[in-house]
């Protein structure tokens, strides 16, 4: 049910700019993580990997963008440099790029085809280019931020409308830096000298939002986790100035003095880069749908991720599963039910006309004639007035008695009413119900509701799950050291694999730099591999290190550095 304002309105508080209201209303759009990674099974290129990997038999970045689409995605944003620092357009400034790599005959450019598939599917394009370089021999030098600015200007310049670029804030310290492979720190806060790199965004690209986790508030915010949920209270308001903790990021703030919306980005997959191993972990549907709603549902936008296989394609269980949700969600949100029913209004204005703050108004009634299976609601404010809603109760009237609904997808036993923004939706198990009262009964200022729903979502049963966490065998593991792990199998066996889960909900012990050994007799140690657990903090999954198949006993595990704490902690082992 769509309504107009009510009542002639001034704009409470901040408001969105018009690029932050039409970057609002595309609501879903894709990541696309496609680099040397690929070709090297890792999350985080240290930098010195072979361009010559980069020779994909059947790279189509039309296919890319016709499931992005048919997944309702409204645009694609393309990493077009990662970490590692491989270029994956022919940038005049570096030869570390498709330039030096087979494919093409070192002719092509990804982001130009991909800019192009977009065009002609009618998706909006974007850029991702990481502010961290592990390959640049200048990074950490006011060179770099040159170079870095140079980077940028290409893709600005040439390859059409950017409707967003992306300054990842990752800064794992080490890489290769063109040869030197050593540890270099830099001051986030002033070293990228973002307010200069801004002012060439906005005369290049005056309709590109700016996405910044590594310094100068940019136009969105991050939620401050890749799990893909928003908090349930969220705030499109930041402060303009200062630190932005981790519940600031997740929930916003209610007094912020500036219009900063969250932006929730996931990966369909565990890993934001493709690997085989996890072909079978693509999520569920009811995952999806899951994070669906804790996104798009709780005023956020979802940067969903497609990685690209090696083979240059998006592999079928992630097209399929998009395409999938996508069509759940069309199916759930077909009909408002507040249309089969008869329904009232009343607002705040006709309470009273001097309403200002913590107003109690009754905003609606439905009724329906016949009892009526209801789970889900939906609400929407006109955000371009301003951000209005704090708190608003939910009731309906089940054989014959009123029953408050709560929100379902909050687990901490809170009735989770609060904030609504550009679209909150509300999950419920199904009532069968003759009314349902929506009572909005705390605001900044008058409330300007733009939209109302209420819909059966139908229930899932021919799910796909997603394999999730297993408990593996019956490993005897011991801890040698508060930073060693030992697992006995008291006999010779012959090993390719050893997979590592974080501790769940705490950066505690997790370990994010690794030596793993092995031994027969507990005295000759063979080193089996090292490295980094990239981006495990953030993105706390299973970790696979593999190494040459090995007989033995007896494996070690070192950890070398910690996420925070002095022992290392873990969810789960498994060793294949
Ligand atoms: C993180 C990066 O470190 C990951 O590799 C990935 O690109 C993700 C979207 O952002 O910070």
């Amino acid at each position: 049910m769509s309504m107009t304002a009510q009542t002639k309105q001034e704009p409470f508080g901040p408001v969105p700019s018009e690029n932050q209201l039409r970057w609002q209303d595309m609501e879903m759009y894709a990541f696309i993580h496609y680099s040397l990674n690929t070709y090297t099974d890792q999350e985080w290129g240290f930098g010195n990997e072979d361009p010559k990997l980069f020779n994909p038999s059947s790279l189509d970045c039309r296919q890319w963008a016709r499931v992005c689409k048919q997944a309702g995605m409204r645009g694609i944003i393309f990493t077009a440099k990662h970490h590692c620092g491989f270029c994956m357009w022919p940038s005049a400034y570096t030869e570390y790029s498709v330039k030096n790599a087979p494919w093409k005959n070192g002719k092509g450019d990804v982001v130009r085809e991909l800019a192009d598939a977009c065009r002609e599917e009618g998706l909006k394009f974007a850029v991702y280019l990481s502010p961290w370089d592990r390959n640049h021999k200048d990074y950490g030098k006011p060179e770099y931020v040159t170079y870095f600015r140079n980077q940028l200007r290409e893709l600005l310049t040439n390859y059409g409308e950017i409707f967003e670029v992306w300054f990842d804030g990752a800064n794992g310290g080490d890489g290769w830096y063109g040869g030197a492979n050593e540890t270099r720190k830099i001051d986030r806060t002033t070293y990228y000298q973002w307010p200069e790199t801004y002012k060439m965004i906005r005369e290049l690209q005056p309709k590109c939002l700016i996405w910044n986790d590594g310094g100068d508030r940019g136009d969105l915010r991050w939620v401050g986790t890749e799990a893909g949920n928003v908090g349930e209270t969220n705030w499109s308001l930041m402060p303009s100035k200062g630190d932005t903790p981790w519940h600031m990021l997740h929930y916003g703030v209610e007094d912020g003095d500036v219009w900063c919306p969250g932006e929730t980005n996931t990966s369909i997959r565990p890993g934001w880069f493709y690997h085989e191993t996890e072909n079978d972990h693509v999520k569920s549907l009811s995952k999806l749908m899951d994070t669906y709603y804790k996104s798009v549902g709780r005023n956020s936008t979802l940067l969903l991720n497609f990685p690209i296989a090696p083979n240059g394609r998006i592999h079928p269980n992630d097209s399929l599963r998009g395409i999938a949700f996508k069509k759940m969600i069309d199916e759930v949100f077909a009909e408002n039910l507040i249309e089969h029913g008869t329904w009232n209004i009343e607002h705040a204005a006709a309470h009273d006309k001097a309403v200002a703050n913590n107003v109690q108004c009754s905003m609606l009634n439905v009724q329906w004639e016949k009892p009526t299976a209801v789970n889900r609601f939906l609400a929407e404010e006109d955000i371009a007035q301003g951000q209005r809603v704090k708190k608003f109760k939910l009731e309906a009237l089940v054989d014959g008695k009123w029953q408050p609904l709560k929100d379902a997808l909050v687990e901490d036993g809170k009735d989770g009413l609060t904030t609504i923004g550009h679209r909150r939706i509300i999950c419920f198990p199904t009532v069968t119900a003759t009314q349902l009262r929506f009572t909005i009964t705390d605001s900044k200022a008058e409330p300007i509701i733009k939209k109302l729903g209420v819909y059966l979502a139908p229930e899932l049963t021919a799910d796909i799950p997603d394999s999730g966490e297993k408990k593996s065998s019956a490993l005897h593991i011991f801890f040698s050291s508060p930073t060693q792990m030992m697992i006995d199998w008291d006999q010779d066996q012959t090993f390719t694999t050893f997979r590592y889960l974080p501790p769940h909900n705490t950066k505690d012990g997790i370990i994010t730099h690794y030596t793993l050994w092995g031994s027969t007799d507990w005295a000759n140690w063979t080193k089996l591999a090292s490295g980094e657990f990239s981006n495990i903090v953030n993105n706390p999954i299973w970790q696979t290190i593999t190494f040459p198949a090995t007989k033995l006993r007896i494996l070690k595990l070192d950890a070398d550095r910690l996420a925070e704490g002095t022992r290392m902690g873990y969810g789960d082992i498994e060793v294949k």
